[in-house]
Order: structure tokens, then C-alpha cells, then sequence
């Protein structure tokens, strides 16, 4: 039997659910991007609200590529389940928040008018970084981005997150309708100026006047967001349905630790997040740059490291005594580089990130974070290791992590075995590296080829250079494992 509605009251009695009459409650969110972490985390904030007795906030949610998810969870009325496991503990929550589910390759009209339902205020995103079709070096528009250049073309039936996001508020404007909110929730720096920057210029690229009048009366808030929440897998099904004593087709998990921290611009209204755990802050760039250098830029680096090393999971590698004081080095080069936000504590801040990778019960792989690291890179490590280089500053242990990348996108892994590599550049980058031959200098110099990742800059830099190629060197002669381990006692 499966999770729905009718089906709600046989669950057990220590599994939570929503605590509101889902009848009752009408559409505030139109949000992109229907993937597991919206669904562990914005959702989540947002059902605390629904369960709190606000009745404007449903959450009308699309997928912008796959019908998979929608597929899922419209025969459970698009109710799931959010496990949240720690070592060995595990706790349910079903989550009632979905009130629509659109496909939008399928119908993009339903969509649009979603989006331009006057009950709409804030259109949210995650969209993957890749979804933003920017340049992730100068976070501007790629006007040549193919789903950007068919949106153009066919502005009715869009394809990319800022073509909606474009055309919808076209509609809204024409039809008179307030803006709503754009809150964007992916891991970009300042990702709402970002958001911005992308959706005024696609805007002109249309109409100078549709341009001007985003920029004067759209809100894009910036975010940070984080919580740690892997790929669902045939396990974790198998168990939560044995739990539940019914079938959820796609249930989320994910770690105890959340926290969502809201610059507060929503001109017209937004939920009490605080009542899910969320904070609004005045400045939130502050957050955002210790969550993406300290956290992702580690979590890139434990990907392609530990990746080449055999490590299958995150856990398994932070659990490995080599890996683990390669981090604690890779912070302390990371931590200067990051103003602490007002409370926190760097060295307290990177043991409880330590803690968090060592989480057993979540099985991460380190080629789910692998994926798309051209996107990734820039904000994760190069920022900081261009300040750092900047300052005069060595950067051994960023640099074994570049270094990583450029062996993992290389295709190939230590035991000559092919690795699947998913990256929008992966084609380009592969037959760059082909073309480089075995010598890590050429190898490195392929790599620095690609200005959306590296900018102008970097290239340029000899001292980045030599840090790369030096650690590129020391991977390709004895192995991952040995690097991060030498990594830790250079010389
Ligand atoms: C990860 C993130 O897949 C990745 O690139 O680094 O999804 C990470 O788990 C989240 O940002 C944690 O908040």
C-alpha cells in the first residue's frame, strides 16, 4: 500500500506528519528544481511553518528536466519522507508541503501560470549550479548556453531556470501583477546577486525596458543553505518503507544538522522560516563564504581524492586517519581566507563540519560530489586560492585538490580503470587532457585553458601553476592515498 492522504493514518505513532488540513492550504512557493535537497531542507523549514497554522505557504514544485520525481510522488499526493540519520539513529518526518508537482519539459505553460498565480510571492530555486547557465568564473549570463539562446528564441515555452524566471515576470509585469520573490538556494556566491545579474541580461536580451524593470522592482535575496543530503538509494527505500509499513516510492535522507540563514528582502511577504530553524541576517555573505570555502571546497576535495584513493562515501574517507588530517590542514590554509560571521568560531566551525563527513549513516558518495566540478570549483577553491597566492601564501593542499580534479577529469582513474565523469565540460576537458600527453605541466596547462573555470588570471599566475603541477606530479607517481598523506608532511 502506498503513502497518501487516504493512507496517512495507518502510519505508527512516532513517525511525524503533517499536523494541518492539506486541503486547506493554497499555493505561496513556486519552486524549481524538485531534487532531494529542496525536499530535505526548504520543504522541511517550510511544513514547520504549515504546521504552525500559516495556510498561504504551499509549495507548488518542478522539475525542469526529468518527469522521475514527479512520477514518484503525484500517486502520493505528493507527500514523502524525510529520514534524518545519524550514525545509528534514524527518525521519519512525512512531509505534506507539496502542493502541485509540474514537469516543465512536459508542459510549460502550466508552469508559467504557476508562476504568475497572483497567490505566487516567491519562485525559489535549486537548479544545480549548472542550471543558472552562467559563466562560473565571472558569474554572467553565457549568452551562447544553448537552453539560453532557445529561450530566447521561443520565449513562451522556456527551458532553463532564468527563462521561466524571465518569463513569467514578463507576464506578471504585463498582466499588472506584483513581482514575486526570487530566492535562490543554491551553493553560488552571493547567489541572489548572481540570480540577478543572470535574469537582468537575459531580460535585455529581450526588451532594454523588461531589463530595467526587474532590476527596480525585483527582490533576489541572498541565501546560504546547507544540509547534507545524499542520492536516495534502493536501501534506504527498502528500509523506510519497512518503517512506515507503506511504500514511498522516494523518500529523501539526510543529516540532523540544518541551517538556512535568509538575507530579509521579500517585499511582498514571505513565511516565518524561524519557525523551521532558519535565520534572516541583515548580511549574509559572511555565512555563505564560510559554508562554500570551508565545507563545499572540503567536500570537492574529499570527492576527487578520495575518489582516486577508493573511497566510496565521504564517511569513508573522513573516517580514514590519512584523509582526516589532510582536512585539518586544508581548513587551516582555507580558515584565513574566511571572515568568521558574527558567533561563530573557525576551528569549532571545521570540527563540526569533521563530525558531519564522518556520519556513517549517510552514504555520499564521493562521485555524486565529484559531478560538475568546472561549475563548483571556482567559488569552493580557486577564490581563496588566489587570495591566498595574492598574500604570497603557499597552497599545497588546494592545490592537491585541483590537482585531483584535473586527474579525475582526465577520465581515467589510478588502476587504469575509465571513471565516468558528468560535467557540462566534460568532452572539451577530456580531449584537452588527451591532447596534453602524460607530462603533468602540459596536463595542468590544458587545464588552465578553460577561462569560464580558471578566469584570465590564474593562468597567468606561475606560482598556482607550479603548485598544481608539483601536486599533479606527486598524484600521478605514487597514487592519491600517498599524496594526501605526503600532502600533510611536505618536503
Ligand atoms: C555537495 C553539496 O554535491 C555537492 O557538491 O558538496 O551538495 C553539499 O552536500 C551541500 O552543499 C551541503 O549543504
Amino acid at each position: 500500500m502506498r503513502l497518501s492522504d487516504a493512507t496517512l493514518h495507518r502510519l505508527p505513532a512516532g513517525i511525524a506528519r503533517p499536523r494541518y488540513d492539506r486541503a486547506a492550504v493554497t499555493p505561496g512557493i513556486v519552486h524549481l528544481g524538485l531534487g532531494a535537497f529542496h525536499r530535505a531542507h526548504q520543504a522541511v523549514m517550510t511544513e514547520a511553518v504549515l504546521n504552525a497554522g500559516a495556510r498561504d505557504w504551499g509549495i507548488v514544485a518542478a522539475s525542469l528536466r526529468s518527469p522521475d520525481t514527479r512520477d514518484a510522488l503525484a500517486p502520493q499526493d505528493g507527500l514523502y519522507t524525510v529520514a534524518t540519520r545519524e550514525d545509528d539513529s534514524e527518525s521519519l518526518q512525512v512531509i505534506g508541503a507539496l502542493r502541485g508537482l509540474h514537469v516543465a519539459p512536459e508542459n510549460p505553460g502550466a508552469l508559467l501560470d504557476a508562476m504568475c498565480d497572483p497567490r505566487t510571492r516567491i519562485v525559489s530555486l535549486t537548479v544545480t549550479e549548472k542550471g543558472y547557465c552562467h559563466d562560473p568564473a565571472t558569474g554572467t549570463l553565457d549568452e551562447a548556453h544553448p537552453d539560453i539562446r532557445h529561450d530566447l528564441s521561443a520565449q513562451g515555452a522556456p527551458r532553463s531556470a532564468p527563462g521561466f524566471l524571465v518569463e513569467a515576470l514578463h507576464r506578471r509585469r504585463t498582466a499588472g501583477t506584483p513581482s514575486f520573490t526570487v530566492l535562490c538556494c543554491d551553493n553560488l556566491p552571493a547567489n541572489g546577486a548572481t540570480v540577478r545579474r543572470v535574469a537582468i541580461r537575459l531580460a535585455e536580451l529581450r526588451n532594454r525596458d523588461l531589463g530595467a524593470w526587474i532590476a527596480g522592482e525585483v527582490a533576489f535575496p541572498c541565501t546560504m543553505v546547507d544540509r547534507i543530503v545524499p542520492a536516495t538509494t534502493e536501501e534506504d527505500r527498502v528500509r523506510i518503507a519497512a518503517m512506515l509499513g507503506l511504500e514511498d516510492a522516494w523518500p529523501v535522507v539526510g543529516e540532523r544538522f540544518a541551517q538556512w540563514v535568509i538575507e530579509d528582502r521579500f517585499p511582498t511577504g514571505r513565511p516565518d522560516w524561524t519557525l523551521g530553524g532558519a535565520t534572516f541576517a541583515a548580511d549574509v555573505a559572511p555565512f555563505e563564504h564560510m559554508k562554500l570555502r570551508m565545507l563545499n571546497g572540503a567536500h570537492s576535495a574529499l570527492a576527487y581524492l578520495g575518489y582516486l584513493a577508493g573511497h566510496e562515501t565521504v564517511a569513508e574517507a573522513a573516517n580514514d586517519p590519512v584523509f582526516a588530517r589532510y582536512l585539518g590542514d586544508l581548513w587551516a590554509e582555507i580558515a584565513p581566507c574566511v571572515p568568521a560571521p558574527p558567533g561563530v568560531v573557525l576551528q569549532g566551525y571545521a570540527a563540526s563540519l569533521l563530525a558531519r563527513f564522518r556520519n556513517r549513516a549517510l552514504r555520499h558518495r564521493t562521485w555524486q560530489i565529484a559531478m560538475d566540478g568546472s561549475q563548483k570549483l571556482p567559488q569552493r577553491l580557486l577564490g581563496t586560492a588566489r587570495e591566498r597566492l595574492a598574500q604570497g601564501r603557499p597552497i599545497p593542499h588546494i592545490a592537491l585538490a585541483i590537482a585531483a580534479w584535473i586527474r579525475f577529469v582526465g577520465g581515467v582513474d589510478e588502476a587504469g580503470r575509465p571513471i565516468e565523469v558528468r560535467d557540462p565540460l566534460a568532452a572539451p576537458l577530456r580531449s584537452a587532457l588527451d591532447a596534453a600527453g602524460p607530462d603533468p605541466a602540459r596536463r595542468v596547462a590544458a587545464a588552465l585553458r578553460f577561462p569560464a573555470i580558471f578566469g584570465e588570471d590564474l593562468p597567468r599566475d606561475a606560482g598556482f601553476a607550479a603548485a598544481v603541477t608539483q601536486a599533479l606530479r606527486r598524484l600521478m607517481d605514487s597514487g592519491a592515498r600517498a599524496a594526501v598523506d605526503g600532502a600533510a608532511r611536505p618536503g
